[in-house]
């Protein structure tokens, strides 16, 4: 059965609420930890932004690649890491997606396709640079996406790597999730014209796209990933959406979000706007959802029961998996100086 108003069949649109909601569940629990003092670390939340994350990546294989941002939970979840592995590094411990040694802002795996995400903004566009240039030089057909904010699209990195992937011919989709802020400034504060009209400088087709709809971010993507794995080279999407929980947890001060932008994408929030859609196109939707929810819930309670009972790392494995000087020893107590 296909929906009212688009080529898609109803179900790929629960499977896209089925990884928004997961990504949804996911990102209020970590919150609610938050606010418990449970959680450690610096978390930067995409409730609001599920549907880029959900859109983009169901289009991708297993052996496409991601790279991510700061914000980066709904890209991994989406991608296939899992909740578990995920809420374990967010807890520090060892079995964690990065051993309990990377935390939040590093989550990657490279066995789903998920190659790195970070907290030096604009990074992402460079590393998915990588596999995208090993794919076409293999001849395989896999391509690579770069999320990155607003922000990140201002950063020299960027554009650098939309430059060179559009010399090179790269199978790259660059995705701005263009959520009104770089932590406290506005995106026309720092950028002179939309973030997607500055492919038209290097030859890179852009869309900029209404990011709270799944459909629409689904329908831009597949374009975009089509160009990409049939060999005509990147393309920009830009999607307008909105952070819930702002820049980051703790954030001091939200003065500068003016309630009525939010109300404005609270009103038109992904999840709702896929269920009213789904409602309408289904008879036994509210059914099915309430079904889909249940088992995330438990999915996720699961996830926060395994990041309570693991284990931290052994003080042995510090410098195991990570970039360390040879110099630097490790005893009981931690680094030793140099
Ligand atoms: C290279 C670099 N410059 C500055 C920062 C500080 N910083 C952290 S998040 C952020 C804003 C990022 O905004 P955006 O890319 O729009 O992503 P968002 O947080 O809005 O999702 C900045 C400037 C950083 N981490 N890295």
């Amino acid at each position: 059965m296909t929906a009212t108003g688009t080529t898609l069949p109803v179900k790929t649109l629960v499977k896209l609420y089925r990884t928004m909601a997961t990504i949804r569940s996911f990102e209020e629990r970590v919150h609610e930890l938050f606010q418990d003092g449970e959680l450690p670390g610096f978390l930067h939340l995409c409730s609001g932004q599920e549907a880029v994350a959900a859109g983009v990546v169901d289009h991708l294989r297993p052996g496409d690649s991601i790279a991510s941002n700061h914000r980066n939970h709904g890209h991994a979840l989406a991608k296939g890491v899992s909740a578990q592995s995920m809420m374990i590094e967010l807890y520090g411990r060892a079995g964690g997606t990065n051993e309990g040694k990377g935390g939040s802002m590093h989550i990657a795996d490279p066995a789903v396709g998920h190659v790195a995400s970070g907290g030096i903004v604009g990074a992402s566009a460079p590393l998915a640079l990588g596999p995208a240039q090993a794919a076409k030089l293999d001849g395989r057909d896999d391509i690579a996406v770069a999320f990155f904010g607003d922000g990140g699209a201002q950063q020299g990195t960027v554009l650098e790597s939309m430059n060179l992937a559009a010399v090179w011919s790269l199978p790259v989709v660059f995705v701005c999730e263009n959520n009104v802020f770089g932590q406290a400034t506005p995106v026309t504060y720092a950028s002179a014209v939309p973030p997607s009209e500055r492919a038209a400088g290097f030859g890179i087709p852009a869309e900029k796209v209404d990011g709270q709809d799944v459909i629409a971010v689904h329908e831009a993507a597949r374009r975009a990933v089509e160009r990409a794995r049939s060999g005509r080279g990147p393309s920009y999407l830009e999607f307008t959406t909105y952070s819930y929980h702002g820049a980051w947890e703790g954030e001091p001060k939200r003065a500068y979000r003016l309630p009525e932008i939010e109300q404005e994408f609270r009103t038109r929030d992904p999840l709702v706007l896929l269920s009213e859609r789904l409602a309408a196109d289904t008879d036994d939707w509210q059914a099915v959802k309430d079904g889909i929810d249940d088992e995330i819930h438990d999915v996720i309670e699961e996830a926060v029961e395994a990041g309570r009972s693991a284990e931290f790392p052994e003080v042995s494995t510090l410098t195991t998996d990570v970039y360390a000087d040879r110099r630097v020893t490790v005893d009981r107590d931690g680094l030793s100086s140099y």
